[in-house]
């Protein structure tokens, strides 16, 4: 059985008495054995021994100069050849006054997975190892490299040089379709254009997003505040009963805090009621773990009360800290770097004043620095004095029932309400809007759901 090559040359329809066949082979296989086949019916086959020497550019430089006839037609080993091919070139050649002749698309037959593949169309003066020829005249003036691959640009100065084109009817047809199949993408993708157009001059589409109520927004800057020096955030309920509200704060029956027309009492025993402040919640705390504890609780607190100034749902923020050695100096200097961080002032001038609460001993109201500029509050500055938050030293009956022992632990709470501090910062004249659920006032006073408040980023904006 003949290689493919082999046949390819054999089936050439060109008279094979008017053809020379020459092959430099350099495999190790018997082909020479095997092309004694062929010499029966090819007369003018020539088989070079190649073996040991290689380079596509030598080889073909050695055939050129063994050549007998006037036209060269090449083959590559591994590429299909039709029968015409040898006709066609030389015919070619013959009727033009060009030396060499190629063809733009390549043919290649895969010997071993035997298949035909296709590249190009190439430029038309680009010869191909599948379709070249000159006649031997030309070869007189121009050499092969010697080089492996690609040798035909040495050959026709980069096939620059004028050449027939072989095929030429196929390749305009090849030309034409690939044309025509472009022209018809070109035109899907024109109409796709056309009919997917964006107006970018279109009015973008509005989205509602809802507003961070003042409330919240202060409530996440105390305690990203408190967070950064060491106080954890505790919850609790806010139906709670009589002991966690007021027995537990040492508080007494006779107290005028725990009148009907100060709490709301959710039951005829007055055991039920609406906390009136956090503490339960610093109460429950620390009866559920032990000393020490660094805690701040802010949330809803309930009072019968009910004027410009007063809701009677309103907001507390309540701190505690309790540990060995706390002492006011703690409370004091806690209190000054809330204040400084919360209002973001460099400096503020702050005031203890005696006072009273039944849950702490000594008790103190503190006083900040204000003045009026330009109709605005302007806290931190002038010698006006504005009350904002209770505290004092923890009574040792409250840490006596929440099992604390008062002469190892001892420290120091605050409470202060959310509501007003939002007032004050953000310049909110009436509490009352606070809780009217008006999307107007929200609109206007509300907070943008991505601006968190943080202590490195700044608290607000
Ligand atoms: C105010 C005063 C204050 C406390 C709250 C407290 C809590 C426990 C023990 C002791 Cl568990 N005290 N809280 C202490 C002093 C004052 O609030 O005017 N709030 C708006």
């Amino acid at each position: 059985m003949l290689d493919a090559w082999a046949r390819y040359i054999f089936l050439q329809d060109y008279p094979k008495d008017r053809m020379e066949v020459l092959v430099a082979d350099d495999s190790t296989d018997n082909t020479l054995k095997k092309l004694e086949e062929l010499k029966e019916r090819l007369p003018n086959l020539r088989v070079f021994n190649f073996e040991g020497r290689n380079g596509n550019g030598i080889k073909r430089q050695w055939l050129i100069e063994r050549a007998a006839g006037d036209i060269l037609v090449h083959f590559d080993d591994d590429d299909y050849y039709s029968p015409h091919r040898v006709s066609h070139a030389v015919e070619s050649l013959q009727n033009s006054d060009k030396l060499i002749a190629g063809c733009t698309m390549l043919y290649i037959w895969h010997v071993e997975e035997q298949v035909l593949t296709k590249s190009g169309p190439f430029h038309q003066n680009h010869a191909t190892n599948a379709t070249f020829a000159y006649k031997k005249e030309y070869a007189e003036h121009n050499r092969f490299a010697d080089v492996n691959q690609q040798t035909e640009p040495s050959f026709t100065n980069n096939f620059t040089n004028p050449m027939v084109q072989l095929n030429s009817l196929k390749t305009k047809v090849t030309e034409i379709l690939e044309k025509k199949l472009t022209d018809f993408d070109q035109s899907e993708i024109n109409k796709k254009l056309k009919n997917e157009k964006i107006d970018v001059t279109l009015p973008g589409r509005t989205y509602l997003s809802g507003k961070i109520h003042p409330v919240s927004q202060v409530i996440g800057e105390v305690t990203s505040i408190f967070s950064e020096i060491g106080f954890s955030v505790e919850e609790g309920p806010d139906v709670e009963n009589e002991y966690y509200n007021f027995s537990a704060l040492n508080t007494p029956e006779s107290h005028p805090a725990r009148d009907m027309h100060d709490t709301f009492y959710l039951d005829r025993s007055k055991d039920l009621l609406l906390r009136t402040h956090t503490s339960p919640v610093q109460i429950r705390t620390m009866l559920k773990s032990k000393p020490p504890f660094k805690i701040i609780a802010p949330g809803r607190t309930y009072r019968h009360d009910s004027d410009q100034t007063h809701s009677p749902m309103f907001h507390q923020l309540e701190g505690l800290h309790i540990d060995k050695n706390v002492n006011m100096g703690h409370l004091k200097g806690c209190l000054y770097y809330f204040v400084k961080k919360f209002f973001e002032v460099e400096k503020v001038k702050i005031r203890f004043r005696p006072s009273h609460f039944p849950f702490t001993e000594p008790s103190a109201e503190v006083d900040i620095g204000y003045k009026i500029q330009d109709g605005k509050i302007k806290i931190g500055e002038g010698d006006k004095w504005l009350e904002i938050l209770g505290c004092g030293m923890v009574h040792p009956n409250v840490l006596k029932n929440v099992k604390v022992n008062s002469k190892q632990y001892q420290g120091y709470a605050f409470g202060v309400g959310i509501d007003r501090l939002a007032m004050l910062k953000y310049g909110i004249n009436d509490l009352r809007a606070f809780f009217e659920s008006d999307i107007r006032w929200l609109e206007f006073y509300g907070f943008d759901p991505l601006d968190v408040p943080t202590n490195y980023r700044g608290l607000s904006r």
